[in-house]
């Protein structure tokens, strides 16, 4: 009752009466909280979490220049832009110091958790395709890292020696065999400092957050727009597209525990492929297309070495629910890797044979 309350304050800043709508809790996100407004109007309601994003203004700012940018050149894109309040502001700040945002909700829209035909992650990969195509233009550089070096695998891996030096000794017991197949695999880092430091990937405006549930369909199962843009900021496109792969692949998802229900199913690396650059292949550069498949490693290697690190550090990060938590999502991405390192000639000679005008999921 007492958030009811709360929330209401919120949204009498939008010239709303709280009275008027109905207070649902919403989706499955992990960082902010989201609930549904629903009355003669539909709205989206959501507390930025600061633990995590340090400073919201930042990302208020980017989602703003970035609505204006698509508002003047290509206004029918479905872009949902946070809503003004009465005085203008795209954020509020609580009694309780805590930052809120409303946006609109995309009727008759639907999401999904899982992907069970790879024509989703075909329809997933256009949208992500679309909306760095779409800025393609836009000056990535006036954006403000939400999240400062979200993706910089040489800090993550910086941060995964350092909890080597400080974990518990049961832990790093525990975890001797991750840790080995970690370093087993520098390889996957070795290459990520080749690209950074040989400046081989052009800067965009990428998502960072690509996983199924941020992709709204239509009815018919068409993708319509991505969504939850708070890490939209300049990075590269192997975050993007390792994202996809180290999620749409396989059903079983980072929290499964019977490994063997790990099974990459590599149609969706075609889906996602072709799909990608049914939006972005205008504007890829050579080096874009031959780090394709490397992208898949350096997110799958990345997450595993975060929930390792997390798993070091006594589970700091990423909430647990039972003991020893973040060391199985580690060995969970361990295995998801190994897989795709497996199939990787294959994805290479399927890229460098495949004529994207002939996908099959295209229509
Ligand atoms: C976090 O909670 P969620 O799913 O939005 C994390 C991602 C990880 C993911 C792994 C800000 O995202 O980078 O890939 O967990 N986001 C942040 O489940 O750390
Ligand atoms: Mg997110």
């Amino acid at each position: 009752m007492e958030q009811i309350l709360k929330l209401g304050l919120i949204l009498e800043q939008y010239g709303l009466s709280g009275s008027d709508f109905k207070i649902l809790e919403f989706g499955s996100g992990l960082i902010n909280h989201t609930w549904k407004i629903c009355g003669t109007k539909n709205y989206i309601l959501q507390h930025i979490n600061q633990y995590v994003f340090k400073k919201p203004e930042d990302i208020a700012f980017n989602l703003e220049l970035i609505g204006d940018y698509f508002q003047i050149n290509t206004p029918k894109y479905l872009f949902v832009r946070p809503l003004p309040t009465l005085s203008g502001d795209s954020l509020v700040r609580g009694n309780d110091g805590e930052y809120y945002r409303l946006l609109p909700f995309v009727e008759n829209s639907v999401t999904i958790n899982e992907i069970d035909n790879p024509l989703f992650a075909y329809e997933a990969a256009r949208q992500f395709g679309q909306f760095t195509f779409l800025l393609n233009n836009f000056d990535s550089t006036k954006l403000h890292y939400t999240l400062p070096q979200f993706h910089d695998l040489s800090l993550r891996f910086n941060q995964f020696q350092e909890a080597r030096k400080t974990a518990e000794k049961d832990r790093m017991d525990e975890a001797e065999k991750e840790i080995k197949y970690i370093s087993d695999n520098v390889d996957i880092l070795d290459t990520y400092q080749k690209i950074i430091t040989q400046h081989e990937l052009p800067l965009r405006v990428i998502h960072h957050d690509t996983k199924i549930s941020n992709v709204l369909f239509n009815q018919s199962m068409k993708g319509l727009c991505v969504i939850d843009l708070d890490t939209v900021m300049p990075g590269y496109f192997i975050s993007d597209i390792g994202d996809m792969m180290r999620t749409y692949l396989s059903s079983a998802n980072e929290e499964e525990k019977d490994f063997s229900k790990i099974q990459i199913n590599e149609d969706c690396f075609y889906a996602i492929y072709e799909g990608y650059l049914s939006a972005m292949s205008s504007v890829m550069t050579p080096k874009e297309k031959q780090y394709f498949t490397y992208s898949g490693k350096y997110m799958i290697y990345m997450q595993a070495l975060r929930f390792l690190t997390d798993f070091l550090n006594g589970d700091s990060y990423y909430h647990t629910t039972y003991p020893k938590q973040n060391l199985i999502r580690a060995q969970n991405q361990i295995v998801l890797l190994q897989q795709y390192i497996n199939a990787e000639q294959r994805f290479c000679e399927f890229i460098q044979k495949s004529d994207i005008n002939s996908s099959i999921y295209h229509n």
